[in-house]
C-alpha cells in the first residue's frame, strides 16, 4: 500500500465577479427554489457558513463532519472498538453496524484499544490528512466504556494532533461528562430521534438502565431524559455537541422539527438528520414491517424546515455518508478495506507526526488560496442567500475542485447555486439510492436511477461525461457540464446563468 498524495491541483487566477444571470434560454422549467425572501437562517446558515467565535472556528477548523468546508480535505477515522449496547433501536439489527454512525448491512472487525491504537497510527502515517479519530461503534461506546476510554487514552498520548470525537446513544452520556472532558474530547454525537416518549416508543422496544429494562414509553422517557441532560452538561463545559437523528417517515418526521429546537435551545452546535436506511435483508424490525427511509427530496425539505425561522433556526449538517463503524478515507469514499488486521497488528509502527504536520500546512495553504479566489469573486456560502437558486449537481474527487467523470461518480453533491451564491444542502449517493428506500422498478438502469436522483437539478457539473448519459439527462432537462475549476466557482457560474434563466422564464409564462 502507498501512502495517498493530496491531491492540491493549481489554482487558476479569479477571473470576472460572479454577479450578473446571463440572458435567458433553455432550461426547461427546473423549479427555483427560493423566492423572495433570501436566507431567512439567523445562524451561520447551516455547517458550511462562517462560524463568528473564533474558540469554535478553531475547533471545527480540520473536523470533516462539523465543518463542510473542511470534508472537502479532511479525513476521519473510525475503530470498531464497542461491540455491545444498552438500548434497542427498531432500525438496528446488531448482527450489523450500529446505524446511528454506520450502513446497516457491513460488519466490523472488532480491535482491541492496542490494536486501535496501532491501526490510527498505522493509517495516520499513511493518510496524513486523516486529522479525527471517532468511536461509533458497532454498538454504543458509551455501554463498552473501558474499551472505548483506553483507546482514546493511547491515541491521546502518542497521537497529539489527532482531534477526538465520540458518537453515542447518550443513555450513559452524563455518567461520562468529565472524563470525557478530562481527555480533551472536544466533539461529542448524541443520536436523539425524538422528545417524546409517545414517539420513541415505536423506535424503542427497550432500554436497560442501572440494571433494569425498560419498555414501552418508559423506555424512550429514560432515554430522552438521560439524553438531554448529557448534551446539557457537554454544552456547560463548552464540548461541541453535534446531535444526529434517524429520519423514520411517518414516524418521527414531524417531530425531528420540534427535536431540532429543543436541542438548538440547549446549545447543540449541529443538528444532523439522517435517512433511514432500511431493507427487508438487514432483518431489522423497520426492515422486516416494510418502513420506507424518506427519499433525498423528502430528507432536504425536513432539512431546510429545521433549519428555516419558521421551523428550527438551526445548524443544519448537509453532508453526512452515514460511515461505517470502521470508516477510514474522506467522508465520501471508504478505505476501509486496505487498513485490514494484517496492516498494522504485530507491526512496529512510527508515527509520523512531522509527515503530517506539513501535510496539513499544505492543505491550509490550498484553502486559503481557494478562500481568497471566493472572496475576489464574491462567492458566498452563508448570509442571505439571493432571491433566485437553483439545485446543482456536482462530481468531485475532494480538494475542491470539480473533477470527476460522471460515469465514476459514487455521489453527487448537491448545491443551491445562484449570482455569486454556491452552497452545499446534500450529498447523495448512486448506490444507496439504486439499493435503497425508492419504488424503483427492477428494470431501471443505473443511469436512470441517476437521473432520477438528480430530477430536481438544473444542471451537473463534471469533468466529462459520455455522449448517453449526456442525452439522458437532457432529455430529463437537466444540463450536462464540463468543467475542471473550483466547485463555488463552477456552481456559481452556473447558478448565475441558471437561475437567472428560470427567473425569465416563468415571467414569460
Ligand atoms: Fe465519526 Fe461521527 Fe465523529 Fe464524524 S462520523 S464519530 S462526528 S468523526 Fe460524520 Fe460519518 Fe455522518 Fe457521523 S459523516 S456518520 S456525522
Ligand atoms: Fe444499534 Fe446503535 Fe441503536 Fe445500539 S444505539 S441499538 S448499536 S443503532
Amino acid at each position: 500500500m502507498s501512502a495517498e498524495p493530496v491531491f492540491l491541483p493549481v489554482i487558476q487566477p479569479a477571473t470576472q465577479p460572479v454577479t450578473q444571470p446571463a440572458p435567458a434560454s433553455e432550461t426547461k422549467g427546473k423549479p427555483e427554489l427560493a423566492s423572495g425572501s433570501g436566507c431567512k437562517s439567523k445562524k451561520s446558515c447551516g455547517s458550511s457558513g462562517p462560524v463568528d467565535d473564533p474558540e469554535i472556528a478553531e475547533k471545527i477548523a480540520n473536523h470533516p463532519c462539523y465543518s463542510a468546508e473542511a470534508h472537502q480535505y479532511y479525513a476521519r477515522m473510525h475503530v470498531a472498538v464497542a461491540p455491545s449496547c444498552n438500548i434497542q433501536c427498531n432500525y438496528c439489527n446488531r448482527k450489523y453496524d450500529c446505524a446511528n454512525e454506520s450502513r446497516p448491512g457491513v460488519t466490523s472487525t472488532l480491535l482491541t484499544p492496542e490494536e486501535a491504537l496501532a491501526k490510527v497510527k498505522h493509517v495516520a502515517s499513511e493518510i496524513k490528512q486523516m486529522s479525527v479519530l471517532g468511536i461509533a461503534g458497532p454498538g454504543d461506546p458509551l455501554a463498552n466504556e473501558r474499551r472505548t476510554f483506553r483507546t482514546l487514552e493511547m491515541v491521546a498520548r502518542d497521537c497529539p494532533d489527532i482531534k477526538l470525537c465520540l458518537s453515542t446513544n447518550g443513555l450513559r452520556l452524563p455518567d461520562y461528562v468529565d472524563r470525557i472532558a478530562d481527555l480533551n474530547i472536544d466533539h461529542v454525537t448524541i443520536t436523539i430521534n425524538m422528545i417524546d416518549p409517545e414517539v420513541g416508543q415505536h423506535i424503542y422496544p427497550w432500554v436497560a438502565y442501572r440494571g433494569k429494562k425498560y419498555t414501552g414509553t418508559d423506555a424512550s422517557k429514560v432515554l430522552s431524559e438521560r439524553q438531554l441532560l448529557g448534551l446539557q452538561m457537554l454544552t456547560e463545559r463548552k464540548i461541541l455537541c453535534k446531535v444526529n437523528s434517524v429520519m423514520i417517515p411517518g414516524i418521527n418526521d414531524d417531530h425531528l422539527v420540534e427535536v431540532s429546537r429543543t436541542v438548538r435551545s440547549m446549545g447543540a452546535f449541529l443538528h444532523n438528520v439522517m435517512p433511514l436506511v432500511s431493507a427487508p435483508e438487514h432483518g431489522t424490525v423497520f426492515g422486516l414491517a416494510g418502513v420506507r427511509g424518506p427519499t433525498p427530496q423528502e430528507l432536504k425539505a425536513l432539512q431546510d424546515r429545521c433549519e428555516g425561522d419558521d421551523g428550527a433556526e438551526m445548524n443544519m449538517m448537509r453532508h453526512c455518508r452515514q460511515c461505517r463503524a470502521d470508516a477510514v478515507g474522506l467522508l465520501g469514499e471508504d478505505r476501509s478495506e486496505e487498513f485490514g488486521k494484517e496492516t498494522f497488528v504485530g507491526k512496529e509502527i512510527a508515527y509520523d507526526l512531522e509527515g503530517r504536520l506539513r501535510t496539513h500546512a499544505e492543505i491550509e495553504r490550498w484553502r486559503e488560496e481557494v478562500r481568497a479566489t471566493r472572496e475576489t469573486l464574491r462567492i458566498e456560502s452563508g448570509g442571505r442567500r439571493p432571491e433566485q437558486v437553483v439545485l446543482v449537481a456536482v462530481a468531485t474527487k475532494g480538494s475542491g475542485v470539480v473533477n470527476q467523470h460522471f460515469g465514476h461518480a459514487e455521489e453527487f453533491w448537491i448545491y443551491e447555486a445562484g449570482p455569486g451564491w454556491a452552497r452545499l444542502v446534500q450529498t447523495r449517493s448512486v448506490a444507496r439510492y439504486c439499493e435503497g428506500p425508492s419504488e424503483c422498478g427492477e428494470e431501471e438502469s443505473v443511469l436512470d436511477k441517476t437521473v432520477r436522483l438528480l430530477s430536481d437539478c438544473a444542471a451537473v457539473l463534471c469533468s466529462k461525461i459520455g455522449p448517453e448519459p449526456r442525452e439522458a439527462l437532457e432529455a430529463a432537462g437537466i444540463e450536462p457540464v464540463e468543467v475542471y475549476d473550483l466547485i463555488e466557482q463552477a456552481v456559481a457560474e452556473a447558478g448565475a446563468r441558471l437561475a437567472g434563466r428560470t427567473e425569465v422564464e416563468a415571467a414569460r409564462k
